[in-house]
């Protein structure tokens, strides 16, 4: 029988356990990635754990989130950083440099290595043919320290791709198309893997566009053969030696098979508030925008901004519309001035803004009140742009720029407008932004420490009987920007967990933390897809820090569901989804005999306030139960 690539890639890097469907595995982790407002966590948890030399061939911390600086802490935790990896060999990419995923797909992508990041779009580098994950900071903390990563074997669902796009439909609408199909869960477990002719047809940042936004489907991961448009990327960055032929057997078997043919697509948006809530830009029809957003790791590649360039040339931006631009990288910004598009975006009115993450963080460029904003970027949950009655319509590149001229959502093929070809460019190395570690002593090199990073909380072991009192009752899909929101306000709290818990599910229900605080011993209820979004891992270390003892919910998002369990937090499962409807805020639960009953798959809850009892499901691996019974992964490793 054929192997999937993402099965060949995995047995490669295979450690312990068997490539079993939902089986646990260690894997070798090459490479690691961190950004600044997951990394400090991150940093920190690695210092916790006393490390003498990291295990990975390559470590790249990145500072592109939080590069506002309105006050010192933003500034502190880049030095704070900056002093970590310096001790440890990791790479430190300075503010300016660009966003993590596309600099990591410049620099360091290497087709079938392995790389795991703190953050939830880690797949982009699955463009390049990389196994890449995101996960919580402290998983990534330990691979630096052991060079390894557990998981559980995921299934592989197939896109057979044909055919090729036509001019104003972009990869973007790709991924759209696919998030239609499966949904923001439908990933989950799962690692999406490309095959098919239409490959040929997309170049290697199409093909990091649609494994960016993979993350949206919940996947695990998501893949891309490599071939000669890898080689011809690697060789644009002047990395030909990097290259590797990568691919799936001719044969190989998929669990699930997606066909999508490239020549039928049409330009797609996807609606408020929902990634998956997409259509044809033709059926949701002209509506007025008052701002277009272009960039973010989705869509901010070189060819993304020459399109951009090219339709703006000439033209203006239409007078209600704000037209924002952040380039990915420092070398793309670089090539853009060089060339003239740089002049052709800003003479048609665009705003350029510094080559980081910015918007999508919600870190400056909130929309007005009730204001339309069409962005191309990859989330558009409710209040993510910082402005709570906006409406985020997620767009490709082309109609975010057609639209920026027209003033109202545009399809493209409609106004019969030719895009030119966009030529391939060579990009030299530029390292001004790279500092790299010089065989310096660890010792020798002090922690800087601002005043706004706080030790992150620990849980104790796990107490036999678990009792609390249910503090919120959540719909479905809610997400990790719910439970620990982070617009330009509290992203620069990331080292600092007492303030941050003031804000926990503020937009949901405000009262929350005080209600944490009178309850002590919490319990939350969640619907399906529970901590969906961001690998933030603030979303469990708040609970945590509020008392939060478990959480049951119909179904759970991956990293939201590792980084609880990595805190000791319990993530239980409804064995009948039915039985969410009888519990309330305010109800006692108790779980008796809790260390005993986790190990087998199924645990007796009882609801106090009502006497009735009820299954759950568990599903821990050996590894996840030695965790929740230290109460969490540090104490477990340290344990050890
Ligand atoms: C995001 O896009 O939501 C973020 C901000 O990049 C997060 C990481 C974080 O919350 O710091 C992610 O995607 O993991
Ligand atoms: Fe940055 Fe947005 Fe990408 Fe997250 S999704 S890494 S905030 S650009």
């Amino acid at each position: 029988m054929g192997k999937t690539l993402a099965y060949k890639i995995l047995e490669n890097h295979l450690i312990n356990g068997q490539m079993i469907p939902g089986e646990e595995i260690t894997i070798k982790m090459d490479q690691t990635l961190t950004q600044d407002s997951t990394g400090t966590m991150v940093y920190l948890q690695l210092e916790a754990m006393d490390v003498e030399k990291i295990k990975t061939e390559l470590s790249v911390a990145y500072i592109d989130h939080n590069t506002l600086q309105t006050g010192f802490e933003n500034a502190d935790d880049h030095a704070f950083i900056k002093s970590v990896a310096k001790r440890h060999g990791v790479l430190f990419s300075k503010p300016g440099n660009g966003i993590c995923h596309q600099l990591h797909l410049e620099s360091f992508g290497i087709p079938g290595k392995t790389l795991l990041g703190s953050d939830s779009h880690t797949p982009t580098g699955g463009g390049l043919g990389m196994i890449a994950i995101g996960a919580g900071g402290l998983d990534v903390a330990v691979a630096m320290a052991k060079g390894t990563y557990s998981l559980t074997v995921p299934s592989v669902i197939g896109v057979k791709l044909t055919g090729s796009l036509r001019p104003w439909v972009s990869a973007k609408d790709v991924i759209l198309y696919v998030l239609q199909k499966l949904t923001v869960k439908g990933g989950v477990g799962k690692i999406v893997e490309y095959f098919g002719d239409g490959v040929a047809n997309l170049s290697v940042t199409d093909r990091a566009t649609i494994t960016n936004m993979g993350a949206e489907l919940g996947a695990t991961t998501s893949v891309f053969p490599s071939d000669d448009n890898t080689k011809a990327f690697l060789a644009s960055q002047g990395r030909e030696k990097d290259y590797v032929e990568m691919t799936a057997d001719k044969d190989a078997v998929y669990d699930e098979i997606l066909e999508v043919n490239l020549s039928e697509l049409v330009p797609l948006a996807a609606k408020p508030h929902s990634p998956d809530n997409v259509d044809t830009i033709g059926n949701i029809g002209p509506i007025a925008i008052n701002q277009v957003a272009i960039g973010s790791c989705t869509n901010s590649s070189y060819t993304d901004l020459m399109k951009v360039a090219s339709i703006l040339k000439g033209k203006h931006v239409h007078e209600n519309v704000s037209l924002v631009i952040s380039p990915g990288s420092s070398k793309i910004l670089s090539k853009l001035a060089q060339n003239g598009a740089l002049a052709d975006m800003i003479e048609a009115g665009a705003r350029i803004i510094e080559n980081a993450c910015g918007p999508c963080i919600g870190m400056g460029q909130s929309p007005q009140s009730g204001g339309v904003s069409l962005r191309t970027f990859n989330r558009n949950f409710k209040g993510r742009s910082g402005t709570a009655d906006a409406s985020v319509y997620l767009v490709s590149p082309e109609t975010a720029a057609i639209s920026a001229i027209t003033g109202h959502l545009t399809d493209g093929m409609t106004t019969g407008a030719a895009l030119p070809e966009i030529k391939a460019e060579t990009f030299h190395s530029n390292d001004s932004f790279m500092v790299y570690p010089k065989g310096e002593n660890k010792n020798d090199i002090s922690v800087a420490m601002g005043p706004n990073i706080k030790p992150f909380p620990q849980n104790t072991r796990l107490k036999n009987k678990i009792s609390g009192t249910i503090v919120l009752k959540t719909g479905n899909n809610i997400t990790t920007d719910d439970i620990m929101p982070s617009d330009s306000r509290l992203l620069p709290y990331r080292s600092n967990i007492p303030h941050l818990s003031n804000y926990c599910f503020e937009k949901i229900d405000p009262e929350f933390p005080a209600r944490c605080k009178e309850a002590k011993d919490g319990i939350i209820i969640g619907g399906e897809n529970y901590g969906q979004g961001s690998s933030r891992e603030h979303a469990a270390l708040v609970p945590l820090y509020l008392g939060i003892r478990f959480v049951v919910a119909k179904s759970f998002a991956r990293i939201h569901r590792s980084n609880l369990i990595n805190s000791g937090i319990l993530p239980l499962v409804f064995e009948d989804p039915a039985d969410y409807k009888d519990f309330e805020l305010g109800q006692e639960l108790v779980i008796e005999n809790a260390a005993v009953q986790i190990k087998s798959s199924t645990v007796i809850l009882k609801n106090q306030s009502t006497g009735k009892e009820y299954t759950l499901l568990a599903h821990l691996s050996d590894l996840e139960i030695e965790m929740i019974l230290a109460g969490g992964k540090i104490s477990q490793i340290k344990g050890k």
